[in-house]
């Protein structure tokens, strides 16, 4: 089935809501967040839906914070139950036309799931890409109910950064973020100022991109509520209708000038690979990535051929040159990624005809942007952006320790596989079986696999101020968004792997995988790093046939953190793990 649907809503009418904005320097760094149930309106053809959000909004205001300037907020959480989120599991992958259900709103024919009304607003908050002391990261476990605040000291004492705080409750992040609880965090300082970009209103604009899907009345009218909705073989809700700013499909009404957009993903669980289109040719061109996850590249670069893929908490600055446009010109952002995302390519000419049913994308329209009269405005921008960090080199990670981690699929009887990770730790010769053995250059590597669950031992304890590197070996048919708390880090390697997992091979603590990094003649990938990945990141894509290699370094902060598949399908189903950073002056006295 490949005919589009036609969409339920009219795209580009509503305008691109701008968030507010909470500028913590007003008030004196001191700021109360409240947790509230809110209504909002997410199409003008739509009723109003109820949602939970940080002051009741959607997006929830954006915070901006000045480096060097230390922010406190007071979360308090005043959220009224139940979740405003009908939570359904469709009974079958496809309706009687062969659509997927996920394409479509409604409930497909699923139950409301029993257990979600009962959840009364519990909450917990994490500033993603703070550097931030353990006690105020959001532990998934430090719950606030409903009538509980708690005060958290965001230090602010990193570079500048599109933030972003969201929701975190161990195993129902999917529905708290779903329902509302997610808004941006910007960080300014001086070094970024001084390259003149545009900062706030009307050339500097956030864009928060989420999927969403909707509920229908009896008489097959879009009701307004929130739906959250699997099938029997897809454990990822893929929601048919791509909101921005909280508007689906909106329109945004531009000068003839270069504008800053500040964007992230924040959906669930879908990849966006974004096209810019003007009278049916993409127009890649006129967009420069100047910044990505933890803030400023050292040099702009240019948008992969194919577009800009972000997957779930990935974010990228960008400029966009309008200058010259005539009034009335129109461009429309196309999304063009498949969902589950798997890293496949999708030529960017053919972006306005991405449409895809089978890919669960029935709508590839993501906003538009119409070029108003205003006077041009042709600023130069330096090429010299970020000079405070350095492409890490061999020589530097030589000592490095290293740590290596597995994705695995689990097959579950008439559930939709289950996507988790192990820990694994080099094996001792007398082990024999149930072994990853990884394969590089003639020589193998063996290992077994020592956590699998959040709750399982931790087994990662890094020092503060050294050196490590992580290799994630995606063991998947799916691309996963790593997200590792603290500090950022840096990709080092992206490279081809073909494996062979036994039958029934992945067990709890028992892994019997072989791999080796070559590629695999079936596999279509390239597995390079965009120009793009280079910087600071805190978020990584790990392709299906892949081993993604970061370093990372943790610095000032010691304490309980956690990492995790920022997929929140996966993140709370078990894709998350604990690990402890350590000054070096403890490790002599650890058990
Ligand atoms: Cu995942």
């Amino acid at each position: 089935m490949t005919r589009p649907l036609v969409p339920p809503l009219t795209p580009f009418i509503d305008a691109l809501p701008l968030p507010h904005r909470l500028i913590a320097g007003e008030h004196h760094g001191s700021l109360v967040v409240r947790m509230r149930m809110g209504e909002h309106r997410f199409h003008r053809d739509l009723p109003v839906s109820k949602i939970w959000g940080y002051e009741g909004m959607v997006p929830a205001p954006t915070v901006e914070a000045e480096r060097g300037h230390p922010v406190t907020v007071e979360w308090q959480n005043e959220l009224e139950g139940p979740l405003p989120v009908v939570v359904t599991r469709a009974p079958t992958h496809a309706d009687a036309r062969g659509v997927p259900v996920q394409c479509v709103p409604g409930l497909s024919g699923g139950t409301a799931d029993r257990n979600t009304p009962a959840l009364t607003g519990h909450a917990v908050v994490h500033l993603h890409g703070g550097l931030t002391p353990a006690v105020y990261d959001g532990w998934a476990e430090n719950l606030l109910a409903p009538g509980q605040a708690a005060v958290f000291h965001y230090p602010m004492d990193q570079r500048a950064a599109l933030l972003w705080y969201h929701d975190h409750v161990m195993g129902i992040t999917r529905f708290d973020v779903y329902a509302g609880l997610a808004g941006l965090w910007i960080v300014r300082d001086q070094p970024e100022r001084e390259l003149g970009l545009p900062e706030g209103p009307p050339f500097e604009v956030p864009l928060l991109i989420q999927d969403r899907n909707f509920d229908i009345d009896e008489a097959g009218r879009l009701s307004g509520r929130l739906v959250h909705k699997t099938d029997p073989e897809v454990m990822e809700a893929f929601a048919p209708f791509t909101v921005v700013n909280g508007k689906v499909w909106p329109e945004l009404e531009v000068q003839p000038a270069i504008y800053r957009f500040r964007v992230i993903n924040a959906s669930n669980a879908r990849t966006y690979r974004l096209v810019l289109v003007r009278n049916g040719d993409p127009e890649l061109d006129r967009i420069t990535q100047i910044g990505t996850d933890h803030g400023l590249v050292r040099t702009a670069t240019r948008m992969p051929s194919d577009g800009l893929i972000l997957a779930s908490a990935e974010r990228a600055d960008l400029l966009v040159d309008f200058s010259d446009l005539a009034p009335g010109s129109v461009l429309t952002l196309f999304n063009t990624a498949r969902a589950p995302f798997d890293g496949a390519s999708f030529p960017a000419t053919r972006a306005e005809a991405a449409a895809d049913l089978a890919g669960l994308l029935p709508h590839p329209e993501v906003m538009q942007f119409k070029v108003v009269a205003g006077s041009a405005q042709r600023t130069v921008f330096p090429a010299a952006l970020a000079t405070d960090y350095t492409a890490l080199s061999p020589e530097e990670l030589a000592g490095a320790k290293r740590r290596a981690i597995a994705l695995v699929e689990l097959e579950l009887e008439g559930e939709p596989n289950m996507l988790t990770m192990r820990e694994l730790a080099p094996a001792d010769d007398s082990a024999t079986s149930g072994l990853l053995t990884v394969t590089d250059h003639g020589m193998t590597r063996r290992y077994r696999a020592v956590a699998a669950h959040f709750e399982d031992v931790t087994t990662f304890f890094p020092m503060l101020g050294e050196y490590e590197v992580w290799q994630l070996i995606n063991l998947t048919g799916d691309t996963h968004p790593i997200h590792v708390h603290l500090d950022p880090f840096q990709l080092v390697s992206r490279r081809p792997i073909r494996y062979e997992i036994a039958e029934g091979g992945i067990e709890d603590l028992l892994i019997t995988a072989a791999v080796t990094l070559e590629r695999d003649p079936a596999d279509q990938l390239d597995h390079s790093i965009d120009d793009n990945e280079r910087g600071l990141k805190d978020t990584v894509r790990v392709n299906p046939n892949e081993v993604v290699e970061i370093a990372v370094r943790f610095t000032n902060y010691s304490g309980r953190y956690m990492y995790h598949c920022h997929i929140l399908e996966h993140e709370d189903r078990d894709m998350m793990r604990p690990f402890v950073t350590m000054p070096m002056e403890l490790m002599a006295f650890m058990a």
